[in-house]
């Protein structure tokens, strides 16, 4: 059966007037590159008109739905401006693109693009399935991720980014920084151009969240896993290279040819957009011009292709202006009787033109001040199939990490973008064959219909929530009762902070609530149950919690126990020797002297770095270092280095909960034992091997564990749902 996919862009792949007219984008194409038999497609989005009357809406629906494939949002003309033309593209775009001095703000933006990105999450709810692949595109819907995972954690999302995401300096202006950043987790599959904007995500989610990440996935405090990857888009080469074997091409290139005769023809292509670089490469064309004779002049012809975009926000507005302007002056000053330099089209032109356009031009020049990827780059290479242009390309463009044979440039140096204009049109045609060929290949190869089906294939293989999940904790469940019924001993070793008790910023915050206390107090008046608090805290520490010995307390990963009923604490590691510390606690405070926030913990059996409070990325760097360092340093001492949440360190390796509680094994024997923890000191007791061993993870992480429970509210319920049931004494026959 094939897999349905559901794709959500803000704009639909059709424009809505008195008819509907599908519109054939990129996107449009790498999607008919998914097979029809693996997958069932279904397109959510905008439909490009503020559609208010119901009547209409319900007759657009119908149509685009019956035989579009396409389900609308209907947006009001208020919500548009503030969700798209707003908080999108005058907010989050320029942001995105490194340009906070052209980022607007308005709070009432906010709403208009949260309930937007509602809207279109409720589209998805209204027909998706447990099991449906649903692809999220851009900026414009960075909430929707989050908003589908809460309401349907079955689903896989992905999400694809098609702008960089920058630093994140500059991404941290945005007043809704950490919601946008959120909003992308909730998804399964977050995809960039490049390595490097996914860098840039990685080290933001880092510092607005504190969430530590692998190279290629990040997982969230509730367990779950974000997988990221690079996905460079690529163009419809089929579309390209079909266009150039039809006579309608030959026809305009013919004609191009003919029309500059005796001219070298330089060609820029894009939407008008500051981001594109279009005055600054103005500047380069004015310096290459200045020094030319009026008959080097008439030689040379500019060709700008500027397709009107967003003239709705004032930035566009007066970039259109100031372009136009500037074009102005520039023909004024170097035109020829004959010529004037720069021939301006602010539209755009019919696919077979543009082709025309690209295969006839000497050079093509592409220098955005930075751009995603940048696909009149590729497309212009897909169309040197026998002139053999030069590709001057920015250096900002996602493309030129693929494109490395291009002629790159940087576009803020217009004195050297000139020079590199002059080498271009001078260089040798056996050089530009060799630089396209190699380049031509791949983008071909690697087209728009590759990048769609490497993503959705590897959305499908994207982790499960469920992969997570252990086994059915009922059946640990039934093996305490039936232990409990037939009169049976039963042993609960259960570590503190994070099991019983949820973890405080402040440890010394986490004394045990009412209801703690109360579920300590059940278990220990059940008849056939030992409870045993086993922690890593200092046996001063857990008094203070836990003044009257009513319940048996292993301290510090096993070094003493205050046995139930006992006032006295049996140190458990006499025999060990703390020599180590000495020298270790001089490093650890090395450390913390070259690492603001950083400070060294001292316990009995162990000496710890804490890094919690420090610049995460430098206490991260510093973490590994110093581990490092410890591990040359101490090759031949019985410790073992931990690198722990935030901290690093340095433990006996003559204890640990796993050594303690096989100790009081051995004192008695038991029908059951359970031991459940948090974190990773507690990964050595799930290992010990007896009969009828329960072992529970509390919380999301990957752990050795048979069963879990998602946090310790959970593990208070199921040790109240079994064990502390049993008030009264019970017998095989009362069972
Ligand atoms: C965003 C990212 C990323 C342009 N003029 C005409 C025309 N076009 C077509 C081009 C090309 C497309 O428009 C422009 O795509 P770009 O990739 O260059 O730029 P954005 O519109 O900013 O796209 C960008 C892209 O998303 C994909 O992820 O690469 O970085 O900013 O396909 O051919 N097409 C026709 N006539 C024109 O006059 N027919």
């Amino acid at each position: 059966m094939a897999t349905r996919v559901i794709n959500i862009s803000n704009r639909l792949p059709v424009t809505v007037g008195e008819k509907i007219t599908k519109s054939s984008g990129g996107l449009v194409a790498a999607l008919e590159g998914l097979s029809a038999d693996e997958y069932e497609l279904t397109w959510i989005g905008w439909p490009g008109a503020a559609i208010e009357d119901p009547a209409r809406q319900q007759e657009v629906e119908c149509v685009l739905s019956e035989e579009h494939g396409c389900l609308p949002v209907f947006l009001s003309e208020e919500e548009v401006a503030g969700h798209y033309e707003g908080f999108s593209n005058s907010s989050v775009w320029p942001l995105l693109h490194y340009m906070p001095n052209f980022m607007r703000y308005d709070p009432a933006w906010w709403d208009h693009y949260h309930t937007a990105n509602q809207r279109f999450a409720d589209k998805v709810l209204e027909m998706a399935q447990p099991g449906d692949l649903v692809w999220v595109h851009d900026y414009q819907l960075m909430l929707m991720p989050q908003m589908l995972h809460e309401r349907m954690p079955e689903l896989k999302i992905g999400f694809f980014l098609h702008t960089p995401f920058p630093s994140f300096e500059t991404f941290r202006c945005h007043p809704k920084r950490r919601e946008l950043v959120t909003g992308l987790l909730g998804a399964n599959l977050i995809g960039f151009h490049t390595f490097g904007y996914m860098r840039h995500f990685r080290s933001t989610v880092l510092r607005l969240l504190g969430l530590e990440s692998e190279i290629t996935r990040i997982r969230s405090d509730d367990g779950h896993v974000s997988a990221m990857g690079v996905f460079p888009i690529g163009i419809n080469s089929r579309k390209f290279d079909e266009t150039l074997d039809t006579p309608e091409f030959a026809q305009r290139r013919d004609e191009f040819v003919q029309a500059n005769a005796g001219k070298r023809v330089v060609l820029s292509v894009e939407r008008m957009d500051y981001t594109k670089g279009i005055l600054h490469r103005l500047d380069a064309i004015e310096q290459f011009l200045a020094p030319l004779t009026p008959d080097e002049r008439d030689a040379i012809k500019f060709i700008f292709v500027s397709v009107p975009s967003r003239e709705e926000v004032e930035e566009y507005k007066d970039l259109r202006e100031e372009t136009e302007s500037r074009i102005g002056r520039i023909n004024g000053t170097y035109a020829t009787l004959n010529s004037s330099p720069i021939r301006f089209i602010h539209g755009s032109v019919e696919f077979t033109d543009l082709c025309a356009l690209y295969a006839t031009a000497d050079v093509g020049m592409v220098t955005p001040l930075i751009d995603g990827m940048n696909l009149v780059a590729k497309e212009y290479i897909a169309c040197q199939r026998e002139h053999d242009g030069v590709l001057i390309l920015s250096e900002f463009a996602g493309a030129a990490e693929e494109l490395a044979n291009a002629t790159l440039v940087n576009p803020y140096d217009a004195r050297a973008v000139a020079e590199t204009l002059r080498e271009a049109l001078a260089m040798p045609a056996e050089e530009r064959r060799a630089c396209n060929e190699p380049m031509r290949e791949r983008v071909l190869k690697f087209d728009a219909q590759h990048w769609a089906r490497t993503f959705i294939q590897q959305l499908a293989t994207a982790e499960s929530p469920l992969a997570t999940v252990a086994e059915d904790i009922n059946i640990a469940a039934g093996q305490l009762r039936q232990a409990l019924e037939i009169g049976a001993p039963i042993a609960l070793f259960l570590d503190y902070d994070g099991t019983l008790r949820e973890i405080e910023r402040e440890p010394r915050a986490a004394a045990p609530t009412p209801e703690i206390r109360e579920l300590l107090e059940q278990l220990r008046v059940c008849e056939n149950v030992e409870p045993f608090i086993v922690s890593g805290r200092s046996h001063q520490d857990l008094e203070l919690f836990f003044p009257e010995p009513l319940i048996a307390c292993v301290s510090e990963h096993g070094a003493a126990i205050r046995r139930h009923g006992e006032r006295d604490w049996e140190q458990w590691d006499r025999d060990i020797s703390y020599a180590w510390k000495d020298e270790i606690r001089e490093l650890l405070r090395v450390y913390e002297q070259a690492t603001p926030g950083s400070f060294v913990e001292e316990k009995r059996t162990s000496l710890v770095w804490h890094h919690r409070k420090t610049d995460p990325e430098f206490g991260t760097w510093k973490a590994h270092q110093l581990a490092h360092e410890l591990g040359t340093m101490l090759a031949n001492e019985p410790v073992k280095i931990r690198q722990g949440r935030k901290i690093v360190e340095v433990v006996s390796s003559e204890i640990s909960k796993a050594i303690a509680i096989r100790r009081l094994l051995h004192e008695r024997d038991y029908a059951a034992v359970l031991c459940a923890g948090d974190d990773q000191t507690d990964e050595s007791m799930f290992e010990i091997d007896v009969p009828n061993f329960i072992s529970i993870k509390i919380g999301p992480e990957p752990s050795r564990a048979r069963f879990r429970l998602r946090d310790p509210a959970a593990f208070r319920k199921f040790l109240r749902g079994t064990v502390a049931t049993q008030r009264e004494p019970v017998t095989a026959s009362t069972a």
